[in-house]
């Protein structure tokens, strides 16, 4: 299989955590792109009509996209215990909490697109500001919430979190959400030891 790939993208964080967790990264090959809203790849527009990364092209031509459907593809194709619930209310539950943490990394890639891309002139502070409140409420709530939960095991939900935050790391270092989640801080001071997080951690 061939795995449209950078190593500085969550999305694809994710696709490679579960790759390293469930032992399959033997099955594919990384096919390097560098890209942005405005300046694609055209081996990936081929495959990805949307542009996007990551996407996962399977043996018989077959692509996946987006993250939430290779993850889940990539789940179903290994012996060990599932990262995502295959039925019951654990499923939805689980499902549910692993959208929340992908609308992080949704607000946290546009930020980095807005204060990064966007000429200089055209940005818009408020509009950025909202996508931090996004980013804090949503992570107060997994703190308040969910934390135990999250600290079950390394699953669909943790893998998720553990990207968000990193990229968090990575792109606002300043934004201090270890002062307001010490409970996450701790567990992913913990589970950034991982053998599969020390070799994707992004490094700018
Ligand atoms: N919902 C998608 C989001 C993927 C995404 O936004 N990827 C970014 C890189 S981190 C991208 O490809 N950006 C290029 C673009 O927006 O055209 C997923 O879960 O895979």
């Amino acid at each position: 299989m061939v795995l449209f790939h950078s190593p500085l993208s969550p999305f694809v964080r994710k696709v490679m955590l579960v790759l390293h967790e469930t032992d399959q990264l033997q099955r594919v090959t990384l096919h390097p792109v560098n890209i942005s809203p405005v300046s694609g790849d055209p081996h990936l527009a081929q495959d990805n009509p949307i542009g996007k990364i990551p996407a996962l092209r399977l043996v018989d031509g077959t692509v996946l996209h987006d993250s939430r459907v290779i993850c889940e593809y990539l789940d179903t194709q290994h012996v060990g215990p599932p990262l995502i619930p295959r039925e019951g209310s654990a499923r939805w539950r689980r499902l549910t909490l692993a959208s929340q943490v992908d609308a992080i990394l949704d607000a946290a890639v546009s930020s980095r697109y807005e204060s990064f891309l966007r000429p200089a002139d055209k940005r818009w502070d408020g509009w950025l500001q909202a996508q931090a409140q996004k980013i804090r409420s949503s992570l107060a709530n997994l703190e308040q919430q969910h934390l135990a939960e999250i600290a079950s095991g390394f699953d669909i939900v943790a893998i998720g979190v553990a990207c968000a935050l990193g990229y968090l790391d990575l792109r606002q270092p300043d934004f201090g959400w270890r002062e307001q989640q010490p409970g996450l801080a701790a567990w992913y001071a913990q589970i950034s030891q991982r053998p599969s997080m020390r070799a994707t951690e992004p490094v700018a």
